[in-house]
């Protein structure tokens, strides 16, 4: 692929290029409590994008989306956001200019293997491809998680999606074969090796993204800061709802309108308990941890409401067949379940998956067995 790449970069451009790769993710547990200042559990997987680029000394950057076989030509003088992938790679250009660093014109191809729409963050992985190549190719110096930052103002401002910082963290912050406690509050997290004896990590495709996703998750979010704003009118130290317990919140359910208090019900009880399952995985207590994920999911689906008929079917059928833990993961509404399986139960969860899902929707599913791999980097050699 890179070879390719690299070939019709040098062709359209002229000059021998960098070249870097950042991943998609998966989630293992805490789903919605970034925005939450909560605790995730996410790791970067080995499907990831891989972009080739190089200073050209003026304003204008050329970038190819190989995959989709188009050329999109922006100044940086004239960042605008636009209804295609081109949009986060031109809100990364504006965010390094918010810190005053000021990246000039560049060329670039990309091509990703993360498949779209299905919750794995190809956005984020676009973006921090972006992030962390131009702040290579300019020397800016400044750090991962500034990059970070970056590339979900990108997605805040050019994309419109109020998004958490969990996904580009991972794609940056990724590490072989570990997954990461991030703690969203204080941004610092803590990496411990998972070892899945005899089970394996299966993501379920769905393969349906339903419309208005990204309205619903801005909604969610909107939700969570009207209860921490009337909680904050007599506790003025609560700034999110991680500084909410339960009792806190129950004790506001009169003055907090319903939906609100509803949303926010789930997420003091997501935050809680993503930490009380990482420490079970740390246990290597894989039966405690799966059913940590499906209460997850029960409460996405019915309380939080951001899953979808597909996503539960899902979920439904892994109970069905044994399957340690299963959720729905990422924003929702579509995408991908994960789930932990055992290796001998692969390949009947498979099939059962295959004949009840396309019967019940029509659709044929994708199954992706996923390894974790390093966060974004260059390929020197390639
Ligand atoms: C999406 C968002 F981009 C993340 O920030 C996170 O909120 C996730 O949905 C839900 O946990 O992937």
């Amino acid at each position: 692929m890179i070879n390719t790449l690299k070939k019709i970069f040098e062709e359209r451009f002229k000059k021998v290029p960098r070249t870097f790769q950042a991943p998609g993710r998966i989630n293992l547990i805490g789903e919605h409590t970034d925005y939450n200042d909560g605790f995730v559990l996410p790791a970067a997987i080995d499907k990831s994008v891989k972009l080739l680029i190089a200073l050209n000394t003026t304003d204008s950057c050329n970038v190819i989306a190989q995959d989709e076989a188009t050329e999109v030509s922006f100044s940086v003088n004239d960042l605008k956001p636009s209804n295609d992938w081109s949009t986060y790679v031109k809100g990364v250009v504006y965010g390094f200019q918010q810190l005053n660093c000021k990246p000039q014109g560049f060329d670039a191809i990309f091509s990703s293997d993360i498949p779209i729409g299905a919750g794995l963050s190809s956005s984020a992985a676009l973006s921090c491809s972006f992030a962390f190549a131009i702040n290579e190719l300019f020397n800016f110096g400044l750090d991962k998680l500034q990059l970070a930052k970056i590339a979900q103002q990108a997605e805040h401002n050019f994309a419109g999606v109020k998004c958490g910082i969990m996904d580009q963290y991972a794609s940056l912050f990724g590490k072989k074969d570990s997954v990461i406690l991030l703690d969203c509050r204080s941004l610092t997290h803590q990496y411990f090796p998972i070892a899945l004896k005899d089970h394996t990590l299966l993501l379920a495709d769905s393969k349906v993204k339903h419309s208005l996703a990204s309205t619903a998750y801005n909604k969610r979010r909107a939700s969570c800061e009207e209860a921490v704003h009337i909680i904050q009118q007599d506790n003025p130290q609560v700034k999110s709802l991680r500084h909410v317990d339960k009792a806190l919140l129950k004790s506001y359910q009169q003055k907090i309108p319903a939906e609100s208090y509803q949303r926010s019900s789930f997420i003091v009880g997501e935050i809680e308990r993503t930490q009380q399952a990482a420490a079970l995985l740390q246990e290597n207590n894989l039966k405690a941890f799966g059913a940590c994920m499906y209460e997850t999911h029960e409460g996405l689906s019915k309380v939080y409401e951001v899953s979808c008929a597909e996503l539960d079917v899902l979920v439904d059928i892994a109970k069905q067949h044994v399957v340690t833990g299963a959720r729905m993961m990422g924003g929702g509404f579509g995408g991908c379940t994960i789930n932990l399986i055992a290796n001998d139960k692969v390949e009947k969860f498979k099939e059962a998956v295959m004949e009840i899902y396309q019967n019940t929707f029509k659709v044929t599913p994708a199954f992706y067995q996923v390894a974790i791999e390093d966060g974004v980097h260059e390929i020197v050699n390639a």
